[in-house]
């Protein structure tokens, strides 16, 4: 029989998204075509090589708040989990939809058994979501579904910078 997990770990490292061997998932900030793209999907796709865009087309396109998985190729981990974030104001329910990224990515995480994963900070790139508030949704999201986990053991958030990483110490300090 299993168990509910109430020992996650959780935290927060400054990096790459595409250099964390050390968990099964990584999250793409992705856009909704699934292709190429710049920040966090630019550098997923030139880690993972052709073969993910292939498979990712079997997908596409995908809405705000949704999340595909799929395999990671080159990248030293088992699979991408790619989210599509929403454009900060362009939508009313914006904060439910980066919610959404977060829900649906762990839901896909557990349906995999996947024992640890990596998030990058979703829609706060080109998508233009303050860091402070995308921030504040990611921690409380997560934190509001710890107690669901049977399968996951680690959760990193990963922040390409080391403002955004004290942004996400911060917020933990506060939450957890
Ligand atoms: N590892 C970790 N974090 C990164 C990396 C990296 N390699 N590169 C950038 N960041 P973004 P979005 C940070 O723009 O806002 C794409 O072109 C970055 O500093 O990648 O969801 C897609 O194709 C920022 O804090 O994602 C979409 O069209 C955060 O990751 C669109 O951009 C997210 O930045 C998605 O925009």
């Amino acid at each position: 029989m299993e168990s509910t997990h109430t020992n996650v770990s959780i935290e927060a490292v400054k990096g790459g998204i595409t250099q964390q061997p050390d968990v099964e998932a990584i999250v793409n900030a992705a856009n909704a075509e699934l292709t190429t793209g710049g920040g966090v999907a630019g550098a997923i796709h030139h880690a993972a090589g052709p073969e993910l865009y292939k498979e990712c087309q079997d997908f596409a396109p995908i809405r705000p708040g949704e999340a595909v998985i799929t395999r990671a190729y080159k990248l030293p981990n088992k699979y991408v989990i790619h989210c599509l974030g929403p454009m900060y104001e362009r939508k009313k329910n914006y904060e439910d939809l980066l919610a959404n990224c977060y829900k649906n990515a762990l839901k896909l995480a557990e349906e995999n058994k996947i024992k640890s994963i990596a998030f990058p900070a979703i829609s706060t790139g080109v998508f233009g979501y303050p860091m402070e508030e995308a921030t504040e949704v990611a921690v409380k999201t997560i934190l509001g579904e710890v107690s669901k986990l049977k399968h996951l053991e680690k959760i990193k958030f990963v922040l390409f910078t080391q403002a955004d990483l004290e942004i996400y110490q911060r917020k933990l300090e506060e939450l957890y």
